[in-house]
C-alpha cells in the first residue's frame, strides 16, 4: 500500500467497511484516484503556475533553477496573488449565489409568489430590518421582508461605491473603523468578483501588493455578502438554529425504508424534501417500505440538524462510500462540492442520483428543475422518485451493508441558542460567564475549526488529534461544515467528550455550564455552529465577545483553523478571517509558498498591520503548538494570566 495514504488508518470503521466494500464492487474511490494523481504538481503547489494566457501556460521555479518569470514577464510574486486572488473569488462567489437565492426567496414569500414557504422569525426579520434602516412599526410582516430582501439586491446593484447595506448593518463601530481604514469597506460583491476576474486577466494587474489587498476585499464580500447574508436570510426563512441532540454517521440510513440522501447546500431545497417526504410516508408504505428517512450530507446535513434535527449523515469525503451502502434510493444535489464521479457510482446501485441546480447538471443524473415557486410540487416528483427507485432496487435484489456505526453529538448553537443556554448561569449578562473564564485562563482561548474533510490529511485524522490538542489545553472549539461531521463521528459533541478531552480548567467551566442548563452533563467541548456560511455565526459571536470586552476582534485570544480545506469556499472564507485580524491555520499549505513576497505578508506584515496572520502546519502537533502560542501572545497582550 502506498505509505502515503494509509487507507486503514481512518477514524471511522464504516469508511474501512465500505471502502473494501468499494473494492469488492469494482467501484473506484477519491482515495483511488488520488493515489494515482501522486506525486502531484510541484509548481502547482507552490502557486507558480499560471494559465491566464495562451503564451502559456507557464510555471516558474521560485528556487532559481529555470526561468524567472512567465512569457508576459510576471514574476511569480505576481502569478501567486493572482491566483490566489482568483480561488478567493471562486469561493466568494459561490456564498454570494447562495446568499442572493435566499434574498430572492424571501421577496417570492413577501409577494405570494413562493406558497411553500413561509417566514418562521418574524423577531429576526425585524432586528435585522432595524439594523438595516429598514421602518418597521405598524407595517405588515411581508412588506417589511419585500424592502428587507430589496436592501439586498441594492447592494448587489450598487454603484455609488457606498459600503454595502450588510456591512453598516452588521460590522460593529469598531471593526468598520478598523475596515474603512485599510480600504476593505467593499461596495458591491458583483463588481468587486468582476473587477477580481478582469484584474487578474492578462496584462492587468501587476502589483502583488494590490493584488493581496483585492483578495481581503473579497474576504469581506465573502463574509457580508455570502455568510452573513445566507445565515441571516436562512433564519428568517428556516427558523433560528436551537439545541438538540441527535444521531450521525452510517447507521442513520434505516434497511426497510426508503432513503433520501440530501448533499449541497442551500435550504430551500432540502428542507422542502424533508417535508414531503413525511407527507408521501402512506406511498412509502405501499411501495413495502416502512417510510422515507432523509438524512444529510456535507453542509446541507448541518443545515437540516441544526435547525430540524434531521439525521446528521456524514462529510464531503464519504459521500463515494454513503452510495456504497447500496442503501440510498436518491441522492439529491443542490449546488456545491458534488463529486463528478458520484452519478455513475449512483447508478451502480440503481440509486437515483438527482440533480436541481440549471447550472449544476450531469449528463448521467435525473435532472429535476426546482424553483421555490413551484417548490411543493418538485420536492413531491424528488420523493416519488426515491419511492419508485426503492421498488426497483427491492426487485432488482440490491441487498444494502450499512455500517453499525452510529454517533450522538449536541448540535444547534446558533449565537442566540447559546446566549439562552448561558443565561442559566447568568440572566442578566449572559456573556460574563465565559468572559470572566477566559479573563481567568479557565478557557485559554478558543478555535474556530472550521471546513473540509481533504483527504490527503483524512486518513491522518488531522482534524480528531487536532481537537484533541486544544482541548487538553482548556481550549474551546466552536465548528462549521464538514468538520463537525468528522468531529460529531469521533465523539467529540457530547457531554463524554468533556470528560474525555478537556483539560481539568475546561472541563470545571463547561461542567458548571451544563449543570446550570440541566443538560444532564457537561456542555460539549465542541461546540456545532453550522455550515461554511455559518461561520458568520462565529464572527457574530466573536465580536459579541469583543464589543463587550471593549476590543477589537483581532485582540482577542482566538484562532481559525481550517485543518482538512479542500474547496475555494475556504480560501475565501479564510481570507475574511485574515481581514478581520484573526490567525488563520491552514491545512494543506496553500499555494502560496513560489511567493516569497506573499510569505512575508501573510505571516510577518500582516500582523503588524491588523492582526490576520496565516500559520501553515500540515501535522495535528505543529498546528496546535502553532495555536496556543499564538493564543498565548493574545493574552499577554491584553494582560490577562497564561493558563
Ligand atoms: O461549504 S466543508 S467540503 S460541504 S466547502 Fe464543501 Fe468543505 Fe464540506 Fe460545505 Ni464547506
Amino acid at each position: 500500500m502506498d505509505k502515503t495514504i494509509d487507507r486503514t488508518a481512518t477514524a471511522n470503521p464504516g469508511d474501512v467497511e465500505l471502502t473494501r466494500k468499494a473494492a469488492e464492487d469494482h467501484v473506484e474511490l477519491v482515495a483511488d484516484r488520488l493515489r494515482k494523481m501522486m506525486p502531484e504538481c510541484g509548481f502547482g503547489e507552490l502557486g507558480t503556475c499560471c494559465v491566464m494566457c495562451y503564451m502559456g501556460p507557464c510555471r516558474i521555479d521560485p528556487f532559481g533553477q529555470g526561468t524567472r518569470a512567465g512569457v508576459c514577464g510576471a514574476t511569480p510574486d505576481v502569478i501567486v496573488a493572482r491566483n490566489f486572488l482568483r480561488s478567493a473569488t471562486g469561493g466568494a462567489s459561490s456564498h454570494a449565489g447562495h446568499a442572493r437565492e435566499l434574498a430572492i426567496l424571501l421577496l417570492e414569500i413577501a409577494e405570494g409568489r413562493a406558497p411553500g414557504y413561509r417566514i418562521r422569525e418574524e423577531g429576526k426579520l425585524l432586528s435585522l430590518a432595524e439594523k438595516l434602516g429598514v421602518p418597521v412599526d405598524g407595517r405588515p410582516v411581508d412588506a417589511v421582508a419585500a424592502d428587507v430582501a430589496r436592501k439586498a439586491f441594492e447592494d448587489f446593484g450598487r454603484q455609488d461605491g457606498e459600503p454595502m447595506n450588510w456591512i453598516r448593518a452588521r460590522a460593529s463601530r469598531m471593526e468598520y473603523e478598523k475596515w474603512e481604514k485599510l480600504g476593505l469597506l467593499v461596495s458591491n460583491p458583483h463588481n468587486e468578483i468582476e473587477t477580481a476576474m478582469h484584474r487578474t486577466s492578462m496584462g492587468n494587474d501587476a502589483d502583488p501588493l494590490n493584488l493581496w489587498v483585492a483578495t481581503l476585499r473579497m474576504g469581506m464580500v465573502d463574509n457580508f455578502a455570502g455568510l452573513m447574508m445566507a445565515t441571516d436570510l436562512a433564519d428568517v426563512i428556516f427558523g433560528i438554529p436551537t439545541p438538540k441532540v441527535v444521531t450521525a454517521n452510517y447507521s442513520v440510513l434505516k434497511e426497510g425504508e426508503v432513503n433520501i440522501a440530501c448533499h449541497g447546500h442551500n435550504p430551500i431545497l432540502a428542507s422542502k424534501v424533508a417535508e414531503w417526504a413525511d407527507r408521501l410516508e402512506g406511498e412509502a408504505k405501499a411501495a413495502g417500505a416502512g417510510r422515507v428517512n432523509v438524512v444529510g450530507i456535507c453542509c446541507i446535513g448541518n443545515e437540516l440538524v441544526m435547525r430540524y434535527g434531521i439525521p446528521y449523515a456524514g462529510h464531503e469525503a464519504q459521500t463515494e462510500l454513503f452510495l456504497v451502502t447500496g442503501a440510498i434510493d436518491a441522492m439529491v444535489v443542490d449546488m456545491q462540492c458534488i463529486l463528478p464521479s458520484l452519478p455513475a457510482i449512483a447508478k451502480c446501485y440503481k440509486t437515483r442520483f438527482i440533480t436541481t441546480v440549471p447550472f449544476v447538471r450531469h449528463p448521467e443524473a435525473i435532472h429535476v428543475d426546482f424553483r421555490p415557486e413551484a417548490a411543493d410540487e418538485r420536492a413531491q416528483e424528488i420523493v416519488r422518485h426515491a419511492i419508485a427507485a426503492y421498488k426497483e432496487r427491492k426487485a432488482a435484489g440490491i441487498r444494502p451493508r450499512i455500517p453499525d456505526v452510529s454517533s450522538r453529538l449536541l448540535t444547534g448553537i446558533s449565537v442566540e441558542s447559546l446566549v439562552s443556554v448561558l443565561s442559566t448561569v447568568d440572566a442578566k449578562d449572559p456573556l460574563k460567564p465565559v468572559i470572566d473564564a477566559i479573563a481567568a485562563g479557565d478557557i485559554l482561548g478558543a478555535v474556530g475549526m472550521v471546513g473540509c474533510p481533504n483527504p490527503k490529511l483524512r486518513d491522518g485524522a488531522m482534524s480528531e488529534k487536532m481537537a484533541e490538542g486544544l482541548l487538553r489545553n482548556n481550549v474551546l472549539i466552536v465548528t462549521t461544515g464538514c468538520v463537525n461531521h468528522i468531529l460529531a463521528q469521533g465523539g467529540f459533541l457530547t457531554s463524554d467528550a468533556t470528560e474525555k478531552y478537556a483539560g481539568p480548567r475546561l472541563k470545571k467551566v463547561l461542567t458548571a455550564i451544563g449543570q446550570a442548563a440541566g443538560l444532564g452533563g457537561p456542555l460539549p467541548p465542541v461546540l456545532h455552529m453550522g455550515s461554511c456560511v455559518d461561520n458568520s455565526r462565529i464572527y457574530d459571536l466573536l465580536a459579541a465577545l469583543a464589543g463587550k470586552l471593549g476590543v477589537e476582534v483581532s485582540q482577542l485570544p482566538v484562532a481559525g483553523s481550517a485543518p482538512e480545506f479542500i474547496t475555494e469556499k475556504a480560501i475565501s472564507i479564510g481570507s475574511f478571517f485574515l481581514a478581520a485580524g484573526i490567525l488563520v491555520h491552514l491545512a494543506p499549505a496553500p499555494r502560496v509558498f513560489g511567493s516569497p513576497f506573499a510569505v512575508s505578508l501573510l505571516t510577518e506584515k500582516l500582523p503588524g498591520l491588523n492582526g490576520g496572520k496565516v500559520l501553515v502546519a500540515a501535522t495535528p502537533d505543529a498546528a496546535v503548538s502553532g495555536i496556543l502560542a499564538h493564543l498565548r501572545e493574545k493574552r499577554q497582550a491584553l494582560g490577562l494570566p497564561q493558563a
